[in-house]
């Protein structure tokens, strides 16, 4: 097992990276993105909260952040072909399927950009706000993509080791802030972190240095994601999809189907059998 593997190793051991992320519920893998790649995607984010902005939906959430400092990007996938390729990255949707097989849906593509001055948010885990307790299995994941250095000080994700065991918010007690550790990386990673993990936005205390994380949100096929994409994608945008890229997004008139598929072979197995 690896928490950390980088690209640039000369055999990058990418199998002990996804059996951490497996028993611990994080991994990170540096070097996907080169230095002037996450610089480009970041220049791109910057262009994208504009297009944010112009198009009525705030970079500031009241309900989510304490002040203005964080900036948030929703509709990545809409505004830009460059996060519609990050999204479905091979490598991004392998440590994916790690955990959640090969039946998932892409459910959110956000970002947070947490400026000089921002604070944390609530503490919380991405699959608690999708599905009711208690939470027994993987159902979903976060691939963050960090386009600038993540340490603590600039804001870094806080996570509690261990907590994607918690099945009930009753579990976390006592003190659960207390036991908060950042995900540190460098510009051009990406952190695993499976979707029970209780975590929060670190607080940015630099004077001068944004921290900007993309975040790729997948889960199981059986949940609705959280974004309706037959909603959210223009048809200009919808049209330019190749059927991998409609299948991701669950665009297409069947909807959950493969679960009970399994289940109706086995059933038909069965009777065969007898
Ligand atoms: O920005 C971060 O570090 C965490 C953001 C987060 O957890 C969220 O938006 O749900």
């Amino acid at each position: 097992m690896r928490a950390r593997v980088s690209l640039r190793e000369p055999s990058p051991d990418l199998a002990a990276a996804k059996a951490h992320l497996q028993d611990e519920g994080w991994c990170v893998i540096e070097d996907v993105l080169s230095k002037p790649e996450a610089a480009h995607a970041l220049e791109r984010l910057w262009a994208a909260a504009e297009e944010s902005n112009r198009r009525g939906v705030d970079t500031h959430m009241p309900f989510l952040d304490p002040n203005a400092a964080n900036v948030r990007v929703f509709n990545l996938l809409d505004i830009d072909a460059l996060f519609r390729d990050l999204i479905r990255r091979p490598l991004a949707l392998d440590f994916v399927r790690a955990v959640l097989g090969d039946g998932f849906l892409i459910s959110n593509f956000t970002a947070n950009i947490a400026r000089p001055g921002s604070g944390s948010m609530s503490l919380h885990s991405d699959q608690g706000v999708v599905v009711p307790e208690p939470w027994c299995e993987p159902w979903s994941i976060n691939i963050i993509w960090c386009l600038t250095d993540v340490r603590f000080d600039n804001g870094a994700t806080l996570f509690i080791p261990g907590s994607h065991r918690v099945t009930r918010v009753a579990e976390l007690a006592p003190d659960p802030a207390t036991r908060l550790q950042p995900f540190e990386a460098s510009a051009g990673s990406f952190i695993a972190m499976e979707g029970r993990m209780w975590h929060t936005s670190g607080r940015n205390i630099t004077k001068s240095e944004d921290r900007a994380l993309l975040f790729g949100y997948y889960s199981r096929d059986f949940l609705r994601p959280q974004v309706n994409w037959n909603a959210a994608l223009s048809a200009d945008v919808q049209s330019g999809l190749d059927p991998e890229m409609r299948r991701l997004l669950g665009l297409d008139a069947a909807a959950n189907t493969s679960t009970g598929a399994e289940l109706l072979s086995a059933d038909v197995g069965a009777v065969r059998g007898a």
